[in-house]
């Protein structure tokens, strides 16, 4: 208990905090453990080997991922890969977003579309992986361009609940918007997302509509090297 009060204390003081994922339960800790670090690519160096045996049953239609973020900023993104020790994280579930504000953020159906249309790509759908691995990674770039990385094994699992919605919430002044055009800047960037929810490539499940990743016609330019 000392320990984590020192590490939030450390988190809330520190300009370079890192993040953590709450559930589907991640890999490892990868703020404690010492061999490991966010900035390693593609799973802060944390093995799957304690995970392989005990994953998180997930929902082959998107289940929820809760995390805890500390910038006050970050481009945000959300991968899938099918397997064990998935090096090869190809479906993108959330494209990249702007996750705005510190504390709790919450996804109910984590890129529920998204999945729908990787599955159907890789030649799978919800029900034929059902029992299978995967593994999520989730990459947070902050204002300065460094990334970090977690990830969370999981299982597909039709039965899997989502976090009911008094534990998946999303902290006052927590959020997401959509990427900023390269040299623009907006005055109300809260209000400004040009979405389309309805399409698979931006939409995020349940995220689309108040987040505006919907890629609508080019509109929010890549942020190239940041
Ligand atoms: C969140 O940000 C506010 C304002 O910068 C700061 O006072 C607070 O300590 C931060 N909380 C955490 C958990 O990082
Ligand atoms: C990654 O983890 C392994 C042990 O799991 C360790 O030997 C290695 O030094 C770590 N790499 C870095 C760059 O910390
Ligand atoms: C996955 O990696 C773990 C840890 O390195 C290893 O024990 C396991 O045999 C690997 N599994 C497969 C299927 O490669
Ligand atoms: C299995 O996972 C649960 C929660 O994810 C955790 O509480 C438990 O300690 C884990 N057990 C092992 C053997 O790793
Ligand atoms: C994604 O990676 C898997 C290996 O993990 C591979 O079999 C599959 O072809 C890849 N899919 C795409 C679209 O690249
Ligand atoms: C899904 O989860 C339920 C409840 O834990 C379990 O009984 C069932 O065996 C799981 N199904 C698969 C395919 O792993
Ligand atoms: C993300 O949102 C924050 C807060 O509105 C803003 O300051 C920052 O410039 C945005 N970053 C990008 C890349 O859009
Ligand atoms: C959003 O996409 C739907 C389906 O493709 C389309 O019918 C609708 O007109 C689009 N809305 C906007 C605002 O572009
Ligand atoms: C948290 O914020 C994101 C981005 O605005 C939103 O898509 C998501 O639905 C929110 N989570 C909950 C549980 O409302
Ligand atoms: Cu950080």
């Amino acid at each position: 208990m000392l320990t984590s009060t020192l590490i939030l204390l450390f988190l809330a003081l520190s300009a370079s905090a890192h993040f953590k994922v709450e559930y589907p339960t991640w890999r490892g800790d990868s703020l404690t453990t010492d061999t490991a670090s966010q900035w390693i690519f593609p799973c802060a160096n944390i093995s799957e080997a304690t995970s392989l045996s005990n994953r998180t049953a997930w929902s082959p239609e998107g289940g929820s991922l809760k995390m805890e973020v500390h910038h006050p900023w970050a481009l945000t993104y959300v991968n899938l890969g099918i397997g064990t020790n998935v090096s090869a994280f190809n479906i993108s579930l959330v494209s990249g977003f702007n996750q705005t504000g510190n504390g709790t953020f919450c996804l109910s159906e984590t890129g529920k579309e998204n999945l729908k249309e990787g599955l159907r790509k890789a030649g799978k759908d919800a029900k034929s992986v059902e029992g299978m691995p995967a593994s999520l990674q989730v990459i947070q770039i902050a204002a300065t361009g460094a990334s970090l990385y977690n990830c969370a094994d999981i299982t597909f699992n039709a039965t899997a609940a989502l976090l009911s919605s008094s534990d998946c919430q999303n902290s006052t002044n927590v959020g997401g918007v959509a990427i900023q055009n390269a040299g623009t800047s907006t005055t109300n960037p809260q209000s400004s997302p040009a979405a389309n929810a309805s399409t698979p490539t931006g939409a995020a499940g349940k995220m689309g509509a108040s987040l505006g990743l919907g890629i609508a016609g080019g509109a929010l330019a890549m942020l190239v090297g940041l």
